[in-house]
């Protein structure tokens, strides 16, 4: 597998907030920390590519939202936020190597964050980052190569990531606070600790699963559920709104 990351800003601290206060970011612990999240991702068999730095662009740590990858195609998103489209350019020169691109056009916007995929299900949250456009353009990039695309109401959270992440194929890790249980039909569905509200975000790289320190109680019941977890502290992105899945986008080579 690749992971495809990108350095912290050196501009993080003007990063976009939509449901967290800004509090001052550390630089330092904010890059010694991705850096532990890279060796984490290598302990998790992917290797590491980065895209070329963008210290001009405060978010540009959360590659997530610039691309949707499935193994036929990657689709270069345009983000919700005006301030995050400059990311895309830097991340499709990379993935070009790997896969042929597709793009979304405007009207649409799309954030990787809004796009859960599970086999050949794929869940787009409509958020104040994407909209009907964007996942319209999405199902018919898609459809040509069998994928059945479905939009989700989420509430209260930034993306549909925030609200529910891919466990198996079949299975999602989700926060029923924040997305309908009733989007999901037909997948098998583990509820996060209600006491954790962001615990519903967990980074899946084929077997290997990576998850955030911060929410011990979902962490338990993962593991109870029989999941290995790798363990990372991305206290300082957190800060950012940044979760462990934002901060990579994962391909098969
Ligand atoms: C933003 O608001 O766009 C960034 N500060 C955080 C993006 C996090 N991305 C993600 O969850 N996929």
């Amino acid at each position: 597998m690749i992971a495809i990351t990108r350095a912290v800003s050196d501009a993080i601290n003007d990063c976009e907030l939509t449901h967290v206060a800004r509090e001052p970011i550390d630089l330092e612990v904010a890059r010694a920390q991705h850096a532990a999240y890279e060796r984490a991702l290598e302990a998790a068999q992917c290797t590491i590519v980065r895209a070329a730095p963008a210290p001009d662009c405060p978010d540009a740590v959360f590659v997530e939202d610039t691309a949707i990858v499935v193994d036929e195609v990657a689709i270069i998103t345009r983000p919700g936020a005006v301030s995050r489209r400059p990311e895309t350019a830097g991340v499709a020169e990379v993935l070009q190597r790997f896969r042929e691109l597709r793009f979304i056009d405007a009207p649409g916007t799309v954030d990787g964050g809004d796009v859960v995929v599970a086999g050949r299900r794929v869940f787009i949250g409509r958020s104040s980052r994407t909209n009907d456009a964007g996942i319209a353009q999405v199902r018919a990039l898609l459809l040509p190569f069998g994928y059945d695309v479905k939009g989700v109401e989420v509430r209260g959270c930034l993306h549909l990531k925030s609200a529910a992440t891919r466990l198996s194929e079949g299975q999602l890790l989700v926060n029923p606070a924040w997305v309908d249980r009733a989007a999901f039909d037909g997948m098998e569905l583990l509820d996060i600790n209600p006491a954790e509200p962001n615990a519903a975000n967990l980074l899946s790289t084929g077997d290997d699963f990576i998850y955030p320190a911060a929410f011990p109680r979902t962490g338990d019941l993962l593991e109870r559920s029989g999941l290995t977890l790798k363990i990372v502290d991305l206290s300082e992105l957190a800060k950012a709104e940044g979760a462990v899945t934002c901060c990579s986008v994962i391909l098969t080579a």
